[in-house]
């Protein structure tokens, strides 16, 4: 394993202004002011080390791989391969080949419910989700149900922001066959009792997917403790470059689940009258994949391991509390789910009957980058009656100054809006 560059001379405990070092996007003015970058949930920030692997891989290793005997493809091939057991070893997998490439948490949630739902369910068989997913998390399940002729249901959430345990109770019959939820809400920030989920529908005979595309960044992650059938993840929200995801899932589920996309290297033997299938992970690794982005990816994993998932879950937590805290004191400023002690880095907010947009361009204004909208979550909006939040987001890289300049801005548009 490689440290960071920067955590090499200091030792164990990494600060933030030595993270923030390594990240040169950081360095820049908007409008007139330092970058404060509050959008990580959205996609995070990368680290040079990540960008030179990929300038790297370019630059000396680039052909394509599983193919030629030649040097560079054999180069190529290897440090693809190499990414893939970094990976793996990240989230505790149990082996390589059950860690599919795929372009990012959406298609990995979609090659689930495709793949395995097309060859599981059926009239008579509920799916359960819940109400706080991401519709990447809605949307193909709600496809399967339409093609399958299976039921959708939904675990509501509580006024808390947290997911409903009793109506869980209630929900979780044997009638279900998959229960898929987000390990964290990208809206409401909740943290889910993964470990209890899991064991939840497993208890009822179903199959546990967990949408790790909040957790896995920001949160230790063990496939094999957790027990989880699938989880899904992105690399651009964990310091790793766009165009790259994850599926992780049991051995046996993926053996036994149709290709999800035909052509090249997914295959063992192609005839006109029928083919067979690759081995896994290739089955479901269909035409040139995205090579330079695994490697960028692995390299993003060395970092967040050089820095300790534990250290970035603390300090999330404890810039998180902070803003919570200073949040809370604006008046007319209503935050969307669960206290500090129950969430992930983030907080949605209304100001009063300003528009998300307006807050968000405010902000920019002051060179603080937030979203706005309704995050891909339209249902968790509909549960509140609001159209859309204001969001600031954390990561390794955030400061306490960071908050405290948000909360400024924040007053400023009070100022504006007469509120
Ligand atoms: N699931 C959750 C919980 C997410 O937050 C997101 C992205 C996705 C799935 C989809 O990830 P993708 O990489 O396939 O797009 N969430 C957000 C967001 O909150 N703002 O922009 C993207």
């Amino acid at each position: 394993m490689t440290l960071p560059q920067s955590f090499k001379a200091s030792a164990i405990m990494p600060t933030v202004a030595e993270i923030r070092k390594d990240f040169p996007i950081l360095e820049q003015q908007v409008h007139g002011h330092p970058l404060a970058y509050l959008d990580s949930t959205a996609s995070s920030q990368k680290p040079i080390q990540v960008i030179e692997a990929m300038n790297r891989y370019y630059r000396t290793t680039h052909a394509n791989v599983h193919r030629g005997v030649h040097y560079l493809s054999e180069a190529a091939t290897t440090a693809y391969e190499n990414a893939r057991l970094n990976i793996a070893r990240f989230i505790n997998a149990p082996s390589p080949k059950q860690i599919i490439y795929t372009r990012n948490t959406t298609e990995s949630l979609n090659l689930v419910a495709y793949s395995w739902g097309r060859a599981n369910l059926g009239p008579g068989d509920e799916v359960l989700i819940t109400e706080m997913e991401h519709h990447s998390n809605i949307v193909p399940w709600q496809l399967i149900c339409e093609i399958t002729g299976a039921t959708l249901r939904y675990v509501p959430i509580t006024s808390r922001g947290e997911l409903d345990m009793e109506a869980l109770d209630s929900l979780l019959t044997e009638k279900i066959r998959v229960f898929a939820f987000t390990a964290m809400s990208n809206v409401l920030g909740t943290i889910n009792p993964v470990e209890e989920l899991v064991a939840r529908a497993h208890a009822v005979g179903a199959i546990a997917v967990v949408d790790g595309a909040q957790s896995v960044p920001h949160l230790p992650t063990d496939v094999q403790a957790m027990d989880m059938d699938f989880l899904a993840f992105s690399s651009h929200k964990m310091l790793g470059p766009t165009g790259m995801g994850i599926l992780y899932g049991k051995r046996e589920l993926l053996e036994a689940m149709p290709p999800f996309m035909g052509g090249g290297d997914m295959i063992r033997e192609v005839k006109m009258e029928g083919s067979r299938w690759n081995e896994l992970p290739y089955k479901f690794e269909a035409g040139t994949p995205a090579i330079a982005e695994a490697v960028g990816l692995s390299a993003a994993v060395d970092y967040l391991r050089g820095i300790g998932m534990d250290w970035i879950a603390d300090h999330e937590r404890r810039i998180t509390a902070y803003a919570w805290e200073r949040l809370s004191e604006v008046e007319g400023l209503r935050i969307l789910g669960p206290g500090p002690e129950r969430r992930g880095g983030l907080i949605s907010f209304v100001l009063g009957d300003v528009h998300p947009h307006d807050v968000a361009a405010i902000l920019d204004m002051d060179g603080i980058a937030v979203r706005a909208g309704h995050h891909c979550a339209q249902p968790i909006h509909d549960h509140y009656c609001i159209p859309a939040t204001t969001r600031a987001s954390f990561y390794i890289y955030n400061t306490e100054e960071e908050v405290d300049r948000l909360v400024m801005a924040l007053y400023k548009a009070k100022a504006m809006f007469d509120l």
